[in-house]
């Protein structure tokens, strides 16, 4: 699987508390988008995608291709469950030690690829989508306060894209000495394009309108300039990550 990813500051906020990184010889990407205030989120989001990349690019078992498919795919949701909780713990003792960085925290997307399968681990706002076929799906749920209202029927999806407290989110690395990630497993088909991205696109552009960009077409760096593009068009009120992945793994 192949992987471009494009980061921008946005056109309101000063500082870009968002990190991404892409482990293109093992075939992952890492997004964090950072919270809590003034280059604190920045810490955050640096130490959640530092502690998982470093964990994928050591500790992967060398035996690992040897498995049978769903073998793989559940060692890995197995290792990737401890690594994001290990980036919890490293992160949440930070903000313990040192008081400026007491309320600082992160959202985090893992997503891995490996013989026709994504892994995705996931905690927060950020999301994952599959543009499959012409057709969008987001394969995250958000972990936020106006989603865990949607689900219980107070709002409706209207509601909530337009509710002030949507970034209000219900789970987050670093703000507890536990957190639960959320692992998934997804088949990957042939012209399968996959999406990992920040709030800051999602805020700013419908599905609808990240779908008919996904549809024109083009490299996956044309693809991910004019998402960025459309979020800024909106109003860039936050940063703004996307990473494409396409290709087989
Ligand atoms: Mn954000």
């Amino acid at each position: 699987m192949r992987f471009y990813g494009l980061t921008d500051v946005g056109k309101k906020r000063t500082d870009n508390e968002d990190r991404f990184y892409i482990g293109d010889a093992k075939g992952y990407c890492i997004l964090a988008d950072g919270m809590g205030g003034r280059l604190y989120g920045e810490v955050a989001s640096s130490m959640a995608v530092e502690a998982v990349s470093s964990h994928l690019e050591a500790d992967l078992p060398g035996s690992l291709g040897r498995l049978e498919r769903n073998e793989q795919a559940s060692l890995l949701v197995n290792l990737l469950d401890e690594w994001i909780r290990d980036a919890n713990a490293a992160i949440y003792r930070r903000g313990q030690e040192d008081d400026r960085y007491q309320e600082m925290g992160t959202t985090v997307v893992v997503l891995f690829s490996l013989d026709r399968q994504i892994v995705l681990g996931h905690v927060g706002d950020s999301r994952a989508y599959r543009f499959r076929g012409g057709e969008l799906a987001q394969i995250t749920e958000d972990h936020s306060f106006v989603n865990s209202q949607v689900k219980s029927g107070m709002l409706t999806e209207e509601e909530a894209a337009r509710s002030h407290q949507k970034n209000i989110i219900t789970r987050a690395l670093g703000t507890a000495s536990k957190v639960k990630p959320e692992l998934r497993v997804h088949q990957f088909q042939p012209g399968d394009v996959f999406l990992v991205c920040s709030d800051g696109l999602t805020d700013m552009v419908p599905d609808s309108e990240i779908s008919s960009i996904l549809a024109r077409g083009g490299t996956m760096k044309e693809l991910a300039r004019a998402l960025v593009d459309a979020a800024n068009a909106a109003g860039g009120r936050d940063n703004i990550t996307v990473i494409l992945a396409e290709g087989e793994s």
